[in-house]
């Protein structure tokens, strides 16, 4: 008997093949009546394959009495409550370590997109105004500038990394100094948002970092520095940075990720200095494969051997994280 596997968002073709031949597939977005699947088939189901936007719901979670494993899409997993799911004795398992590289490049490529005005400068050329108006204004280099780094986890070091060849200066911000980083550590946010031109923000998203970058991190950055968020919305209080834009308060913004996705405040829309992406950090073919064949591997392994290959920290407790 194929164990009953719930699919919550979706999967790419090349993740439903190889879990096909394994599980027993039902798509929640093909559930017309949660509910009624629920009574019908809810104590079937032993695993769930999410992504970190879509998550598991608690009353989702809450409904599936026999669940053993929940693989996210992602390595973000604040859409799903991994405490709870390690109390039920649930393994969830996300995709560390194979999106550092496209993440790290995206925080990069938008640092230098708002620096070196791309979309402003790909629209001088598009809309004629290079033949009417001459060159376009000139930009602001990156190189050997102050950026701070909140977050110097996987992905926060791999930023700090790339920009070695840019020769920036780079500190941080985490809960603790690591003592394996060679960065210059900031316990307080707000005091090296002041030192920075360029403060990236790749710290998990969640109630422990709800609005850690508030108004008062946003003014410390001030009207020369420039904002990048790569890690989830969440993170930095929108209305305050929208405000401080506006206002003249923050130099400029490159975010890939918004706190109601895909919603973006409409502001934003119209600012040149902002450079917008949809959630894409991850989004490369090569990445997106990796990070789904590592999904469908949790899965695959946890029934095949009792073990899972990448368990979330809250998970790595329980037998099959071991
Ligand atoms: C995905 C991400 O877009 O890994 C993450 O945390 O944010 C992204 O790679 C996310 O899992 C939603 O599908």
């Amino acid at each position: 008997m194929k164990p009953n596997l719930l699919i919550v968002g979706n999967a790419t073709p090349r993740m439903m093949e190889q879990l096909g031949d394994r599980f027993a597939i039902h798509k929640l977005s093909e559930i017309g009546d949660l509910a009624a699947f629920l009574k019908e088939k809810g104590d079937s189901i032993e695993a769930i394959a999410t992504n970190g936007h879509d998550g598991v719901k608690p009353a989702l979670m809450a409904g599936l009495a026999n669940l053993k494993v929940i693989s996210c899409f992602g390595v973000g997993y604040d859409a799903i409550d991994a405490t709870s799911a390690a109390e039920r004795g649930i393994v969830v398992t996300h995709t560390p370590n194979v999106l550092n590289n496209d993440v790290a490049n995206t925080a990069i490529m938008l640092m230098l997109a708002v620096s070196r005005c791309l979309v402003r400068d790909d629209n001088w050329v598009r809309s004629g105004k290079w033949k009417s108006q001459g060159n376009a204004p000139l930009t602001r280099s990156i190189e050997e500038k102050p950026v701070g780094i909140a977050g110097m986890g996987r992905i926060g070091q791999k930023i700090a990394e790339k920009l070695q060849a840019f020769s920036c200066d780079v500190a941080y911000h985490s809960r603790h100094e690591k003592p394996d980083v060679p960065y210059r550590y900031y316990g307080d946010l707000t005091a090296m948002a002041r030192d920075v031109d360029y403060l990236v923000v790749i710290t998990p998203g969640g109630a422990a970092t709800h609005h850690l970058v508030n108004r008062q991190v946003i003014d410390a950055l001030g009207p020369e520095g420039t904002l990048i968020n790569v890690a989830r919305g969440s993170v930095v209080d929108e209305a305050e940075l929208v405000k401080a834009l506006e206002e003249g308060r923050l130099g400029g913004a490159g975010l890939d990720v918004f706190e109601n996705e895909p919603d973006v405040p409409r502001p934003l829309l119209g600012m040149d200095n902002v450079v917008l992406t949809p959630h894409v950090g991850s989004a490369t073919v090569e990445t997106r494969q990796a990070m789904g064949d590592l999904t469908v591997e949790n899965l695959v392994r946890f029934f095949a051997e009792g073990k899972v290959t990448s368990p979330v920290p809250e998970c790595a407790g329980l037998p099959e994280a071991k």
